[in-house]
């Protein structure tokens, strides 16, 4: 009760005394209530304590040796041989492909669902336990504040700036596309289809750490829309055949205009309800992190196959934990979404206690992932 006091009064007093303060510096404010309140909940002694937490840090702010180290570990996954069992994703050759291949199989059931926050959330937490305990990475998965870079040139992001300590830069710039439109995944009446315009690349990668990178799964949507170069249809239809090519980037920063600070202020403040918070987030400022990424061969199945997919996705999940954190009383279980994607076709609401799958994981309750800081994850965002 005290808690939940003293965070709605808290947001009350930003209402007034903020009001005139730039978007930029509400969202700082809004990130110190999510760290106090993350940190003073937490026991003095055992597994997890204010002192062990482990912190998640935006990529600007990882130091030149964290960021080398960070993608040697994303390349050495590359490297070591798949865990899945072969008979679910043939098509999976390395250890990397094991999280995209989960990411395949399970995407009409943890998108525009109830599991959507808390299956994201494991995934990540998998991955860079992967990372550390499997190619020796020592930090935490790093993530892409879209707000901060949302109306700078693409060189201004050291995510994405195409030298040796980003994550590569855009592809090659082709001119004369159309843009893509990716088809509901579900047969349903009426289906929605998601449109993205041609963005400033359109070709392979071409600088950058990750000029090699492979992609071995997918693509599973036939986009509807051609565009720049051919992609090989995937052997399988369900996109989990072996299908080697290099990787595709089309960034259009005009998209992320869905992303800016005063948007995840509007969020974290006024989207008291996770039946507002959910939707929007899935379908606004989400989509349009994908979006900007690429607009083909990087579709809703088989977007994990670009590694920048777990920096999107730790700022989804930071966003999740900060409106978690203003107010833990009534937001920290709060569920929102069915069993379906965009309960189509419907289906009843998820519940705490449905499992979640990752293939070469054990399965897991939505429960367990509500929280960073329980059921063994211990981490916080700064
Ligand atoms: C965080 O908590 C400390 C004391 O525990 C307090 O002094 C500080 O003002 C708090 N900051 C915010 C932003 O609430
Ligand atoms: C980028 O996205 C905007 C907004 O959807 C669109 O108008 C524009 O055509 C896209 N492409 C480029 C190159 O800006
Ligand atoms: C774009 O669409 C037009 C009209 O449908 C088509 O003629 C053209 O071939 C398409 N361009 C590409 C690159 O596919
Ligand atoms: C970016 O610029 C546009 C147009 O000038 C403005 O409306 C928008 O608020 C700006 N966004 C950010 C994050 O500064
Ligand atoms: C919340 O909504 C109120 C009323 O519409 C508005 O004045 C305020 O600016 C909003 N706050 C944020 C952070 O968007
Ligand atoms: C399902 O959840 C929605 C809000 O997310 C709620 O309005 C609705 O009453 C719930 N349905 C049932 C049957 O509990
Ligand atoms: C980056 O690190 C500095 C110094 O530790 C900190 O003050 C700042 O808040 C961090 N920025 C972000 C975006 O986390
Ligand atoms: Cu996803």
């Amino acid at each position: 009760m005290f808690r939940s006091f003293y965070s709605l009064a808290a947001l009350a007093l930003l209402f007034l005394g903020l009001a005139l303060a730039d978007d930029k510096t509400l969202t700082d404010k809004l990130v110190n209530i999510y760290k106090n309140n993350t940190l003073r909940r937490l026991p003095t002694t055992g597994a997890c304590t204010a002192k062990n937490i482990r912190v998640r840090k935006e990529w600007g702010n990882l130091s030149s040796a964290g960021r080398l180290d960070y993608i040697r570990a994303v390349k050495c996954l590359k490297t070591l041989p798949s865990k899945i069992d072969p008979a679910k994703a043939p098509g999976a050759r390395t250890r990397y492909d094991d999280f995209q291949a989960a990411h395949i199989i399970q995407t009409t059931v943890v998108h525009g669902t109830g599991s959507f926050f808390a299956w994201h959330r494991h995934l990540i937490w998998l991955y860079e336990t992967a990372l550390r305990n499997e190619c020796g990475y020592h930090g935490y998965q790093p993530y892409w504040d879209w707000s901060k870079y949302a109306n700078k040139s693409l060189s201004a992001n050291p995510l994405i700036d195409g030298s040796a300590t980003s994550m590569s830069g855009n592809g090659k710039y082709i001119a004369g596309r159309n843009g893509t439109l990716q088809p509901f995944p579900i047969p349903v009446e009426n289906p929605p289809a998601l449109y993205c315009p041609p963005g400033t690349g359109g070709g392979f990668v071409y600088n950058g750490p990750l000029v090699d990178w492979k992609l071995n799964l997918g693509p599973v949507v036939n986009n509807v829309v051609t565009n720049g170069l051919h992609v090989n249809p995937n052997p399988r239809a369900d996109g989990l055949g072996y299908n080697p090519r290099r990787l595709i980037r089309d960034f259009n920063n005009t998209l992320l205009q869905d992303n800016t600070y005063a948007i995840v202020n509007k969020m974290l403040v006024n989207m008291t309800s996770m039946h507002e918070f959910h939707p929007y987030f899935f379908q606004v400022p989400h989509t349009a992190g994908h979006l900007f990424i690429s607009g083909y061969d990087n579709d809703l199945f088989t977007s994990p196959g670009d590694p920048l997919f777990y920096f999107h996705h730790a700022q989804v999940d930071r966003i999740w934990a900060l409106w978690q954190g203003m107010d833990f009383a009534t937001r920290e279980f709060a569920l929102d979404g069915t069993l379906t994607m965009l309960d189509l076709p419907p289906t009843r609401n998820a519940t705490l206690d449905d499992l979640m799958k990752f293939e070469f994981s054990p399965d897991i309750s939505i429960n367990d992932r509500m929280s960073p800081t329980a059921h063994g994850l211990c981490y916080i965002y700064e």
